[in-house]
């Protein structure tokens, strides 16, 4: 056993970016005439003063390296605000020189790490220097415009017209070349691979088991039948010009009737069709902070899961900090209950009994636990510096009974939390403990309810040997007060020639006796999954194909679908 623990710079992406992965773009909103508030190019006397094309590829890059954390108008969320009020009382050459290095807080080193030159610093300096310009809105005409469907309802098989094993496939986020592989869990075979958005991000699956939706950064769905012969795509939308998350209603009596999706940019979800993607009603998601109550003109939709208990989908704000349990039952008069949570919501999941839904408020430190049953927030918990547990992971600890815990971008402590308020409600809702991981720079964990380990990346850790490695944890050994864990070295398995090879997202195969890893390189260098023996911890498979171009995330169909994890 071995046991190392490391900090990291708590900054969300800063690795992705020193690795040169972080080629997101907002492919709906090009650098060039595409804002309505075109902007007044900076005063020409001023030290912020930019020409015309300065502006363009500086909006560009802001778009395609900063939106991310600081938001489209720099109000701040996981990154600070960077508003002109403030940045012209920073300094032309405070801001050079913190784009250049960076800072312990989280601001990737852009200068030192190569991404961009002396030059394009001091155009960024200048550029957060002028007003934000601001995106177009992206409304019903925009969004039915790009409305495709594909292959009409009556013209899809009525039956599975293929051989495969559904609930074990695996849709595997190929990030920088816009598509998702489908892999046979079985086989580990690649079945087929589907274009789908830009910088394509996360897939959801629908309560039968058959309609994959995907969703790109683009904020394009693409929804792809698993029934054709070979799976395929029968639809697609754009519902705005930046978007994370996607979902499909799983309530009894609404399996596969209608999915959401969730935009950055303009703040907004739609509920479309599940079975044509049609969409239905917008929603805008502007409005007030939920403490101080000022107004926001950019609260971006994060999470969004489908709630178990009620005809709901439970649709995280970032900014605001409001959790919005939307009823699609009556989408005409739609109503919803809105949970004052905590601000800069991100990713979470369910607790085992799927009742409560805990999802991380990372620039706050906490994750907020709501019960859908009630439609209440039941608890805000301090966990650890940035949680990030992905869907998090739920397993029966030996001392605290069912527990959920998530890592953390900021820190290498592992937060465990008791879910169980009937029979442990002394440790209900509450941290009950801290195990310590490789170090911070941790995106995902997970466990599953036939396994016996916790898995923890560590993706954006800057230290090669822990972001190329996963630590595992014995559930049995966290009896102990500060248990040890296994490293097994992911990176080292794929046996590949060179590159960040940094090892990404575990999920387990439909048994729970499989654990896949992504073992993520640049677009122009190869990548490989490869896949755990849960029981040994021994390499069982390498998967290795030239059409795996930057794997990230993986979707096990049958587990996405019922959120075992
Ligand atoms: Fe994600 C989930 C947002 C960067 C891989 N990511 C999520 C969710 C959100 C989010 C809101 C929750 C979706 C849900 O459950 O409905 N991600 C963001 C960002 O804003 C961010 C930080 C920066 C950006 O500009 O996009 C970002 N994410 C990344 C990556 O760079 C990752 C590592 C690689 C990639 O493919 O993009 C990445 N995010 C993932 C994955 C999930 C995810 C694999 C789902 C995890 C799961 O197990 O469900």
């Amino acid at each position: 056993m071995e046991k190392t623990s490391k900090c990291v710079r708590a900054g969300w992406l800063q690795s992705a970016a020193l690795a040169g992965v972080l080629v997101l773009g907002m492919a709906g909103y090009s650098a060039a005439g595409d804002t309505e508030n075109e902007q007044v190019k900076g005063d020409s006397a001023a030290p912020w003063a930019m020409s015309s094309e300065e502006f363009d590829a500086a909006k560009e890059i802001f778009f395609q390296r900063c939106a991310g954390c600081h938001g489209v108008l720099r109000k701040g969320a996981t990154g600070k605000a960077l508003t002109p009020d403030l940045t012209r009382e920073l300094g032309l050459d405070y801001l050079e020189s913190f784009i250049t290095y960076g800072s312990p807080a989280g601001m990737p080193n852009w200068g030192t790490s190569g991404d961009l030159t002396e030059e394009q610093i001091n155009m960024m300096a200048r550029y957060i220097m002028n007003t934000p310009p601001q995106p177009p809105e992206f409304g019903m005409p925009k969004i039915m415009a790009s409305w495709k469907v594909i292959i009409p309802v009556d013209e899809r098989p009525t039956k599975q017209m293929n051989k495969l094993n559904i609930d074990n496939l695996f849709s595997t986020t190929l990030r920088d070349s816009g598509e998702v592989a489908l892999i046979a869990g079985d086989s580990k075979k690649i079945v087929t691979i589907i274009k789908t958005g830009y910088a394509v991000h996360i897939s959801r699956i629908s309560s039968s088991g058959r309609y994959l939706f995907v969703i790109g950064r683009d904020a394009k769905v693409t929804l792809i039948d698993l029934w054709m012969k070979t799976p395929a795509a029968v639809a697609e939308i754009k519902i705005g010009s930046e978007a994370r998350s996607v979902e499909t209603s799983k309530f009894k009596g609404y399996e596969d009737k209608y999915a959401i999706a969730g935009a950055y940019w303009p703040p907004q979800f739609v509920i479309m069709d599940g079975e044509t993607l049609e969409p239905k009603k917008i929603v805008s998601t502007r409005g007030m902070t939920y403490d101080t109550q000022v107004y926001h003109p950019e609260p971006r939709v994060a999470s969004i899961v489908a709630s178990h208990y009620k005809p709901e989908f439970i649709v995280t704000v970032k900014e605001t900090g409001h959790i919005l349990m939307v009823d699609y039952s009556d989408i005409e008069n739609l109503k919803t209950t809105d949970i004052a949570a905590e601000r800069f919501l991100h990713d979470g999941g369910f607790d085992s009994t799927g009742r409560y839904f805990i999802v991380a408020a990372n620039a706050r430190n906490k994750v907020a636990v709501v019960d859908t049953k009630e439609d209440k927030l039941v608890a805000l918990i301090e966990t650890g510096i940035k949680p990030h547990p992905g869907r998090g992971a739920n397993f029966i600890h030996p001392t605290y009974g069912p527990v959920w815990a998530t890592s953390h971008l900021g820190d290498e402590t592992i937060a465990v939390i008791g879910t169980d308020p009937v029979n442990h409600p002394d440790y209900a809702w509450k941290v009950v403990q801290k195990l310590e991981g490789q170090g911070g720079g941790a995106l995902f964990i997970k466990s599953h309810p036939k396994s016996k380990h916790i898995y923890v990346d560590t993706a954006l850790n800057p230290d090669e040997e822990i972001s190329q490695s996963v630590a595992v944890f014995n559930i049995a050994d966290t009896a102990e007060a500060d248990p040890s864990y296994k490293v097994l070295p992911i990176a080292k398995w794929a046996d590949l020639k060179e590159g960040a090879r940094r090892v990404v997202q575990a999920e387990y195969n439909m048994a729970g006796d499989e654990v896949w890893f992504s073992v993520w390189n640049a677009k122009n260098q190869q990548s490989a999954i490869v896949v755990v023996d849960d029981k040994t911890l021994k390499l069982k498979s390498v998967i290795k194909d030239k059409r795996l171009i930057t794997p990230t995330g993986k979707f096990n169909v049958y587990n996405t679908r019922k959120d075992v994890y």
